[in-house]
């Protein structure tokens, strides 16, 4: 991608009404406009983030065998009058009537509808374990939305449903879920700790909140401070392993981990003081096991091997995103600007063209360029007529992972300078060998 075709909306002045790092940062870097309170537009470089946050989830969520569809956003009220959570959905949920005057919404979240898909079609136990996802928009009119797409009033939610015949099973599909979250939060270069956490409007009685610790979250929350440091389950996790996952499970909670509503004061106090970690966090993930809380009122059942019907046992697990965006900008900044994982930079590389028109710093940068796209790396090319030190003001502020610098007198000895965005560091090397680092 050229610079000077591309649209990225950079503003110099830190926006007024941010007031946090990642709020100000994905502002100023142009990757968000809010377009009324709590409702935002992805400009270009932000919806590459959000792509790339999209396909890592999508990639785990597929590995734990669960499939993807995809549901609509606006919802008839009458599927939410058999669950019985219309009225109880308050003033969260956005209400709207259609042109019959009908009683419609716009989906918060998607129990009841994913129940009715299952109730249409399955009807056996043979065709469990079933779990359907899909990466959608939810609309929730939050109280305070605030610290931009962090707490927003529409957002992107991945959201997947399971469906079993038994409790067992349905532990097994959670454990499932438990550990693509693990190893989702991972890719995305965030440590989220699973903690015990109070289950809401969407009910039931296990739950697991993931939490990224940040002093700028808005959750309140207490762990065994070896969460930090525990071991990832690798690539070649056999989701299919009942046992191998319930190790993980059971690791995993093994040690104090709570948020402030499920905060046990007398258990915390146990852990050796040294241990103890008492921080702020922001939750990326929450997921839930509730039984047959939906299938019960709307008659989800299937036929067992006795041959009798069964309601399903079903769990729900949530991913924010729009909100995990902002989360890895707090994870990963500086005074300069944004820090990106390599998994989920916008880009990986930016190529600098220190003197745009100099014809020695235009070729060396066009055949860089060409290159490294041809090798199937995203590379944005700043050609524009900037100057040198704004250039480098916008590739450190939108944090791609690695600059190649052409300046005219490294260029003219047939040399550019590779700068690390994260460490600072740079090498001067031959035009040749800049290429083929990346390449290779
Ligand atoms: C789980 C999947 C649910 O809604 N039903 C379907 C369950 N869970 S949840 O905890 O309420 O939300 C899941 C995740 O969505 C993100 N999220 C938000 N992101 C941005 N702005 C919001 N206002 C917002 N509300 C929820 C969080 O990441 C949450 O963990």
């Amino acid at each position: 991608m050229r610079l000077s075709r591309y649209f990225m909306p950079i503003l110099k002045e830190n926006p007024k009404e941010a007031e946090i790092v990642s709020h100000r940062l994905m502002l100023r870097a142009g990757m968000i406009r809010q377009q009324s309170q709590g409702i935002y537009s992805w400009l270009p470089l932000g919806k590459r983030v959000l792509d790339k946050v999209n396909a890592i989830i999508r990639d785990e969520q597929n590995r734990a065998g669960a499939i993807e569809l995809s549901m609509p956003t606006l919802q008839s009220a009458e599927l939410w009058q058999e669950s019985g959570r219309y009225d109880a959905y308050g003033k969260e949920m956005l209400r709207i009537k259609d042109r019959q005057d009908r009683p419609m919404l716009y989906g918060p979240t998607n129990e009841e509808m994913v129940t009715d898909i299952f109730r249409s079609s399955v009807k056996s136990y043979k065709d469990l374990p079933l779990n359907l996802y899909h990466i959608q928009l939810k609309f929730r009119d939050e109280i305070r939305p605030r610290f931009g797409t962090m707490r927003s009033r529409e957002f992107m939610m991945k959201d997947a449903y399971s469906f079993d015949l038994t409790r067992e099973a349905a532990e097994h599909s959670y454990n499932k879920m438990f550990a693509a979250y693990l190893r989702t939060f991972d890719r995305l270069g965030l440590r989220a700790i699973p903690m015990r956490a109070d289950t809401g409007p969407i009910g039931g009685k296990l739950s697991h909140e993931f939490i990224i610790l940040a002093d700028t979250g808005e959750s309140e929350v207490f762990c065994h401070k070896d969460f930090v440091d525990f071991d990832i389950p690798g690539e070649h996790t056999d989701f299919d392993s009942v046992e191998g996952l319930q190790a993980i499970f059971d690791k995993w909670t093994s040690l104090y981990a709570a948020t402030s509503e499920m905060h046990d004061e007398a258990a915390f106090n146990a852990v050796p003081e040294g241990d103890r970690l008492s921080a702020r966090g922001i939750e990326v993930g929450h997921i839930f096991y509730f039984g047959t809380k939906y299938s019960e009122p709307m008659g989800a059942k299937v036929q067992g091997p006795d041959g009798k019907e069964h309601f399903v046992h079903m769990g729900s697990y949530g991913i924010g995103p729009t909100r995990l965006v902002p989360a890895i900008i707090e994870a990963w900044h500086d005074d300069n600007g944004i820090i990106w994982p390599a998994s989920v930079a916008p880009f990986d590389i930016v190529v600098i063209n220190m003197k745009a028109g100099d014809q020695a710093c235009d070729d060396t940068c066009e055949l860089i360029y060409a290159a490294l796209t041809k090798a199937g790396k995203d590379v944005l090319y700043d050609d524009t007529d900037d100057r040198a030190g704004t250039k480098f003001a916008t590739a450190d502020l939108i944090g791609v992972p690695v600059q190649i610098i052409a300046g005219p007198r490294a260029v003219a000895n047939g040399e550019v300078e590779v700068k690390d965005r994260k460490t600072g560091a740079r090498e001067t090397m031959t035009i040749e060998a800049a290429i083929n680092r990346f390449v290779a």
